[in-house]
This record gives structure tokens, C-alpha cells and sequence, in this order.
């Protein structure tokens, strides 16, 4: 039986890629996932013991990750620090796991000649103008704003050193922004929803104008297996469903999905730094690998998404206190 090591795999889109495997291959994942705020291990609630093993530890623990790795026949790495306005507070956490991390397990494989595909965002690439007819592409230069961008364009850059130095079996994607179940609440879309499920309000930075590509998480799960399984060695993917939006669209969205006025919702004060728009261009995944999106329907993918955070208050319910609590705090 395959076995794959997913790291980051008790988080949001590591937990989605664990539940898709389970449903479109016969592998055995091992989880391996420090469970920070950011991790919860109710997101793998149902997955059968015969195709899972959990194990809680840190991706900088060399002397934990070289034997993992020496278990498995291939890595997907997701674990990283991931919250942008986190990384404005306090960047410490995201050197230590998004930079030195990912060179504890790019060494980990170059040591067992393991098969490794690194998680990467489209943030790298930095912000684009609202009226740019462009889009990012692989060619497109490496620009990160904040302090997590520029920690996940320092892993992208480990990442292919490593494969051209040293022939680590590598391959890299960089996603737009998900959405879908089990994302934690200090993230945009869940913040708001459950923001009105609490009985509270929408919060929107700024005017609101900022562009985010949105992509269902599955979506994304299903392009990272194609890669692993089909991408060749050395090559960066870009991951995209085009699905350009803006913020103030998305919460009016949401209110007008849940039976709220649409201009229920209040401004604060905007992010530092904050990147006006991304979008991807994923005509290599597309032409190369042939993948493409499920979810194509936003108003759809944000329709299921609403359901479920309605529908598992047990999931969400004892962290949305401290996550507002902590926007409280910085005035967002
Ligand atoms: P998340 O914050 O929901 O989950 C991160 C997971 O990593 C958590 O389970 C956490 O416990 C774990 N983790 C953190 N530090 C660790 C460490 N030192 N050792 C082991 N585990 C650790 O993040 P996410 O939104 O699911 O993002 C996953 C990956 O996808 C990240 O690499 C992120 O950069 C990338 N990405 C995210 C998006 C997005 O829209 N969320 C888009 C593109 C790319
Ligand atoms: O309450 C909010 N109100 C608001 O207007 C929050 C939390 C966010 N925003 C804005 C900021 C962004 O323009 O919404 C947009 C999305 O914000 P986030 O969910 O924080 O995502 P973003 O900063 O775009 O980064 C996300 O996509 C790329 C992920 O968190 C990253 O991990 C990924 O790399």
C-alpha cells in the first residue's frame, strides 16, 4: 500500500486533501501535525484507523521527521503558519516553521531519496493592480508583501535549491485562497459566518475592494494529487479556479445567502501592508495534467460552506471566542 506523509494535515486544507484521498485512493496517510491553535484533530473524525496514523510533532524535529520519512514512499507538505494578519503580530512562528521546517524535510528526503510536493501560495508572487489585465503565471516574479509571504517565498526557494542541488525528487504548487469546511474562524470567509451565526456582524477591512481568486478546497486537493502522481520532477504548478471577487462582494454574498440585509456588516480599520489583488493563471496545470475545477459555482461552493459551519457549532464554537477576542484587540 502507498504511503504518503502529510504534513499540516489536522489543518484546514491539509484535512480536506487527507478526506479526499480517503475517498479517491487506497492509501495509508501518516498525519504528521503539531496541532497549533491552527490544528484540530476533529477535522479527521471518521477516517478509519487502517488508512490513518496521527502523529502529533513538530516539522522542525529532525529527530521525529528523518524516520517518518524513511516510512514513506512520498511527502505533501502543508504544515505553515498560515494567517496573514498572525504574521503582522508576531513573525517569530513563521520562520520557525515555514522556513526552517521545510528545510528540515527537504533534508529529511534528500537523506531517503523520498518524493516530496510543497504546498505554496500565490502570495509569493505579490499583489496585482485591480485593472491589470494580467494574471500570475509561473514565470511571474517572486514579490511577497507580509511577513508569512515572504517565509512561504523563502520555503518555495529552498524547495528548488534543493531539487536542483541535491536531486530532491520536488515538486512545488501555489494556490489562490480556499475556502470550504473545516477552515478556522479567524479566516475571512468562516469569520463572517460565523460572525452571523453568533449573532454579531461581518467585519470587512478597509473599503473592501481588495480581490481575492477564490477555489473550493477540494478542488485544490484534487490538482495537488494530480501533480504528485503526474507532475513532473523540478516543476512549479499554479493552482486556480477563476474565481476573482472582491471582499465586499463576498460579505454581501454571505448576508444575502443567510437571510441578512446586505449592508449589515461594519468596517474596520484596514490590514497593514494588505495586498490589493491576486489571480492565477493555471493554464499549465489545466493543458499539462488535464485537471480541472468541480466547483466552479462560487455562490454554490459558498452555499455548501454555510451549511456546514451551520450544521457543526461543535467544530468552530471554542475557538471563535479567542479569535475574536484577539481581532478585538488589535481593532479588527
Ligand atoms: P492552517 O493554518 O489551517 O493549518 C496549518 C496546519 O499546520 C495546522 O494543523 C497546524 O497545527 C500545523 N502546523 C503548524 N506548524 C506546525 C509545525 N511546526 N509542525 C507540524 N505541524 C504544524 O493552514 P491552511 O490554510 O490549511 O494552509 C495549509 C497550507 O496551504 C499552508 O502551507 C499554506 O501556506 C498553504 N495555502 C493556503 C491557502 C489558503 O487559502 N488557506 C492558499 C494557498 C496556499
Ligand atoms: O475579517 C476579515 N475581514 C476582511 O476584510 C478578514 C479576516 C479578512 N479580510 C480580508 C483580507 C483579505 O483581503 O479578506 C481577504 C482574505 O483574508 P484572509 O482570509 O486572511 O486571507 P489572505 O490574507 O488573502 O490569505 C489567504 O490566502 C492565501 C490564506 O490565509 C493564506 O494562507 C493563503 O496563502
Amino acid at each position: 500500500m502507498f504511503r504518503l506523509l502529510v504534513t499540516g494535515g489536522a489543518g484546514f486544507i491539509g484535512s480536506n486533501f487527507v478526506h479526499y484521498l480517503l475517498r479517491h485512493t487506497d492509501y495509508h496517510v501518516v498525519v504528521l501535525d503539531k496541532l497549533t491553535y491552527a490544528g484540530n484533530p476533529a477535522s479527521l473524525l471518521g477516517i478509519p484507523e487502517n488508512r490513518l496514523t496521527f502523529i502529533q510533532g513538530d516539522i522542525v524535529d529532525a529527530e521525529l521527521v528523518r524516520p517518518l520519512v524513511s516510512s514513506v514512499d512520498a511527502i505533501v507538505h502543508y504544515a505553515a503558519e498560515s494567517h496573514n494578519d498572525n504574521s503582522l503580530s508576531n513573525p517569530n512562528p513563521f520562520l520557525h516553521t515555514n522556513v526552517i521546517g521545510t528545510y528540515v524535510l527537504l533534508e529529511a528526503a534528500r537523506i531517503h531519496g523520498t518524493r516530496i510536493h510543497h504546498i505554496s501560495t500565490d502570495e509569493v508572487y505579490g499583489d496585482l493592480e485591480l485593472d491589470d489585465p494580467a494574471r500570475f503565471t509561473e514565470a511571474t516574479p517572486y514579490n511577497p508583501s507580509s511577513p508569512y509571504s515572504s517565509t512561504k517565498a523563502s520555503s518555495d526557494m529552498l524547495v528548488r535549491a534543493w531539487a536542483r542541488s541535491f536531486n530532491v525528487a520536488a515538486t512545488i504548487s501555489n494556490c489562490s485562497n480556499n475556502y470550504g469546511p473545516y477552515q478556522h474562524v479567524e479566516k475571512f470567509i468562516p469569520r463572517q459566518i460565523t460572525n452571523i451565526l453568533v449573532g454579531g456582524r461581518p467585519k470587512l477591512y478597509g473599503r473592501g475592494q481588495n480581490v481575492r481568486d477564490w477555489i473550493y478546497a477540494d478542488d485544490h486537493s484534487s490538482a495537488v494529487h494530480a501533480i504528485l502522481t503526474a507532475g513532473r520532477i523540478g516543476e512549479t504548478y499554479l493552482i486556480g479556479a477563476d474565481g476573482e471577487r472582491d471582499n465586499k462582494s463576498v460579505v454581501e454574498l454571505i448576508l444575502k445567502l443567510m437571510g441578512r440585509d446586505a449592508d449589515a456588516y461594519d468596517h474596520v480599520p484596514d490590514r497593514a501592508g494588505h495586498d490589493l489583488r491576486y489571480a492565477i493563471d493555471s493554464t499549465k496545470l489545466r493543458h499539462e495534467l488535464g485537471w480541472r475545477p468541480k466547483y466552479d459555482d462560487f455562490e454554490r461552493g459558498l452555499s455548501k460552506t454555510i451549511d456546514w459551519y451551520r450544521t457543526n457549532e461543535s467544530w468552530w464554537s471554542a475557538s471563535k471566542f479567542a479569535t475574536e477576542a484577539r481581532y478585538g484587540r488589535s481593532g479588527h
